[in-house]
């Protein structure tokens, strides 16, 4: 097999496969960040085609190698559904959900994980550069260092990294900070995830950090220092303002408005159906603010887009049921022949449907209970290119630090929440576009390319210095 200069190792590989047998690109900000480094360096990117059992040669796609990773239907229960999204991912988002700590899943996790690194090292070539990608991956940095100590490893974590006191629950907590350490960079979306990690190295491995530079020490009795810091992730800004600018999605805008019954004010939510985006707190106060008469269903309708997720998981089962209960109820009390309240829809849309809703929200209301970054916020203030609607943003969103100008709010405080509802629906115009011009200046300076950028020259640094330090 040919190799490449540059790896991406991610759980999934950017295609999905149709029922026509043919790969198609699937869509995200991740794929076209980085399609230019790809491209330019003869990149090669290792991951899951999305279906059990399937074993493919690495084949070209698009100016890249695409090199599968076979995972069978019981990795996928145990790996995947186990121990990454009912352990790792309720651990790290603040136990919102109780986490499960099972061995067979954390033996499966080890296993998948070196099949990953074992792919990756296969793929790269000599001195070449790896940036893996997510809580799925967290021991491929240590395995894949094991392996191949030539390389230049790269490890961004997506979601959040939680607090010592409950990062501490995990059976294997030295185990994954071994697995995270192995990598040159490990970049995070807040510097609280980054701090957050620091901490616990310091408490669990005693090592020495100083700023961002953590000194691992290696078998020869040297240290390396590895650095964990915050990259905060991006969309493909320019995407969606070409996507808003469309006549055809503007005209989609005012059929969505009018289908509603022309209500004054369109809310918005967009979410994977998951507990960690504070859906129902947002229904209560959405429910509440019906109940005092502060709005009525004539007036005010709230569009929820609840994307199906991890449908396979307990938890996500259960809370799919609770969601539709609570829209189930609000409509029954509130709607009327001509007006729903809640216009929920449990599906996902093309890219442009989803523009069309941004550009017809009055309101887009994110209140996440904890989420690493959360893109759909970044989505919506691209998108209202008319430098109007107001964004509702919670703190316990990444980003809430660069999105200084949204609605702050604590999703738990629903009076607060309420509140903050109302103002934005009553804003004035002026305010909207003071607040809108300012978020989107941020949004469109540090966009995914300037994301991808930043990293990927953190890590060409630190090679540049070893180079060095190899000539001396
Ligand atoms: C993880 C972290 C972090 C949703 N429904 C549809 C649809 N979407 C798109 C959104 C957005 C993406 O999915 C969701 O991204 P988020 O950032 O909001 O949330 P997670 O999926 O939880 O992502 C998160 C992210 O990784 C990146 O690092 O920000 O914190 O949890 O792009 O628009 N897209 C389409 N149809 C849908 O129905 N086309």
């Amino acid at each position: 097999m040919s190799t490449a200069e540059f790896v991406v190792v991610a759980n999934r590989l950017p295609v999905d496969r149709g029922a026509d047998g043919e790969w198609n690109r699937s869509p995200g900000g991740l794929v076209a960040a980085l399609e230019p480094v790809m491209q330019r360096a003869d990149g090669a990117w290792v991951g899951w085609a999305g279906q059990p059992d399937l074993d493919i040669e690495p084949f070209e796609f698009d100016g890249m190698l695409l090199v599968p990773v076979p995972l069978s239907a019981e990795d996928i229960e145990l790996y995947y559904e186990g121990m990454s999204n009912d352990t790792f991912w309720p651990l790290y988002h603040d136990v919102i959900s109780p986490p499960r700590y099972r061995r067979v899943w954390w033996e499966a996790y080890v296993a998948v994980n070196r099949r990953f690194a074992e792919a990756a090292a296969t793929a790269v070539s000599d001195g070449g550069t790896v940036w893996v990608q997510d809580y799925q991956l967290q021991l491929v940095p240590q395995m894949l260092r094991e392996l191949r100590p030539d390389l230049t490893i790269g490890y961004f974590h997506h979601i959040p990294f939680p607090a010592y006191g409950l990062y501490s629950q995990l059976p294997w907590r030295r185990q994954v900070l071994e697995g995270l350490m192995g990598a040159d960079v490990i970049g995070f979306q807040r510097v609280a995830d980054a701090g957050n990690f620091t901490r616990s190295i310091r408490r669990l491995f005693h090592y020495e950090t100083r700023a961002s530079g953590i000194s691992v020490p290696q078998a020869d009795g040297t240290t390396r220092v590895a650095l964990a810091k915050a990259f905060p992730i991006s969309i493909d800004a320019d995407a969606y303002i070409e996507l808003a600018q469309r006549p055809d999605v503007q005209a989609r805008a005012l059929e969505i408005r009018e289908s509603l019954g022309n209500p004054k004010k369109i809310l918005l939510g967009v979410d994977r159906l998951d507990y960690t985006k504070g859906i129902r707190h947002r229904m209560k106060a959405f429910g509440e603010l019906l109940q005092d008469g502060r709005i009525n269903v004539e007036d005010v309708t709230l569009v929820q887009v609840a994307s199906p997720s991890r449908e396979r998981v307990d938890a996500y089962m259960q809370l799919r049921d609770e969601i539709e209960l609570t829209v189930g109820r609000i409509n029954g009390d509130y709607d009327t022949m001509g007006h729903t309240a809640i216009r929920y829809l449990h599906q996902g849309y093309p890219r442009e449907e989803m523009v069309a809703l941004y550009l017809a929200a009055d309101v887009m209301l994110v209140t996440a209970l904890r989420d690493g970054m959360n893109l759909v916020a970044k989505e919506y203030v691209a998108a209202r290119i008319d430098n109007r609607g107001t964004l509702v943003l919670s703190e316990f969103a990444g980003a809430a630090d660069e999105l200084g100008m949204a609605l702050r709010i604590n999703p738990h405080d629903i009076g607060a929440l309420k509140n903050t509802i109302m103002r934005a629906i009553e804003m004035p115009g002026a305010e909207q576009g003071r607040r809108m011009r300012a978020l989107r200046r941020k949004v469109i300076e540090n966009d995914v390319d300037a994301w991808s950028r930043s990293f990927l020259s953190a890590l060409a640094s630190v090679r540049s210095r070893r180079t060095d330090a190899k000539g001396t």
